[in-house]
């Protein structure tokens, strides 16, 4: 297996740090960010393969449950969603966060392990959070430098492959969105000469849905909203229309990119129901803007591309008051 080359000492000298910390532990906890996407699955999944197959005892956690179109994956039948009380782990691994709030509340203040480490992509990270850090902002997935590291530490197996996969494959939009870089093209074939099927990747993650996500975008996209100046588009999931809809894991996923592919459309917001008056946001740009930097004027954070925050409010407005400040970034129309 050709490893990729480092793509710079830094990085390089991270992942070093993370191996010896590997090197020296034998108990790991692995998790990653609460409503896991496919980034964060395969990286929690692929992780406990690497893992295991250098003789560590992990277990994999995380708060919500693994979603129905990534259950195929090798190792999710380990997954738990409740915290592990007599753990006493060594080290604790947080994927594709930097941050303790995008765990979930029941994450103790250190974690569970003597030590924590974090993988991670985003922009958006807690310099004080952990005790060892492998960050790559130029990473397509976290599943990017999972590879890195698996390479280093032998050959890839079709288990760890699958996982890795489908972090690349999901957080490109199937190797479309503008990460998709030269780098992420290389690892993906790499996978798929380790034993990647890509149809029956795509046929598990993408077309294995349920009728009633069908249904629910029916519903979802009657809520579609325009701004004046037509860059803005609208979605809301309400509570109620989830009612009856019996299902692992978020069937609204995605929806959001209809929104945003309207002709003129630059960002896209979703709202979901949260509980307790909070509503989760999540904005998609087609490029033109940061809203990793607009979620964080609301306490949220992210990618370029997508990024995410939870505001307290009704929703009209809070969309009248991301329209202001997403008019105030964009400029006069
Ligand atoms: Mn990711």
């Amino acid at each position: 297996m050709a490893a990729e080359a480092p793509r710079s000492a830094d990085l390089s000298r991270q992942i070093d740090e993370f191996l010896d910390l590997i090197q020296g532990a034998q108990t790991f906890l692995v998790v990653a960010h609460a409503h896991p996407d496919g980034d964060a699955v395969g990286s929690t999944l692929g992780l406990a393969k690497i893992l295991q197959g250098q003789g560590k005892d992990v277990t994999v956690y995380n708060r919500d449950p693994v979603p129905y179109n990534f259950s195929f994956l090798p190792g999710a039948e380990e997954w738990v969603t409740e915290v592990p009380v007599n753990g006493g782990f060594d080290v604790t691994v947080v994927l594709d966060c930097a941050e303790a709030s995008r765990i979930g509340e029941e994450f103790p203040k250190h974690g569970w392990g003597e030590t924590i480490a974090v993988v991670d992509h985003h922009k958006t990270w807690d310099p004080g959070f952990a005790d060892v850090y492998v960050r790559d902002v130029e990473a397509a997935a976290t599943g990017e430098i999972l590879f890195r590291i698996a390479a280093r530490l032998g050959p890839i197996t079709q288990e760890i492959a699958e996982n890795l996969y489908c972090c690349m494959m999901t957080d490109t939009g199937s190797f479309r969105y503008s990460n998709t870089s030269p780098t992420a093209f290389r690892i993906a074939g790499e996978l798929v000469a380790a034993g990647v099927d890509p149809w029956k990747m795509t046929s598990q993650v993408y077309e294995n849905q349920p009728r009633e996500r069908l249904d629910l975008l029916c519903r979802v996209l009657e809520t579609l909203s325009i701004s004046e100046c037509g860059r803005l588009a609208f979605l809301r999931v309400e509570d109620e229309m989830l009612s009856g809809v019996d299902s692992d894991g978020d069937l609204t996923d995605g929806f959001i990119n209809y929104a945003r592919s309207i002709r003129g459309v630059e960002v896209a917001t979703q709202l979901r129901e949260a509980g307790g008056g909070v509503w989760r946001v999540s904005f998609r740009s087609r490029g033109a803007v940061d809203v990793s930097a607009l979620a964080e004027k609301f306490g949220g954070g992210g990618h370029h591309n997508a990024a995410g925050c939870s505001i307290e409010a009704e929703p009209e407005e809070i969309e009248a008051e991301l329209a202001r400040a997403l008019v105030e970034i964009l400029g006069p129309a």
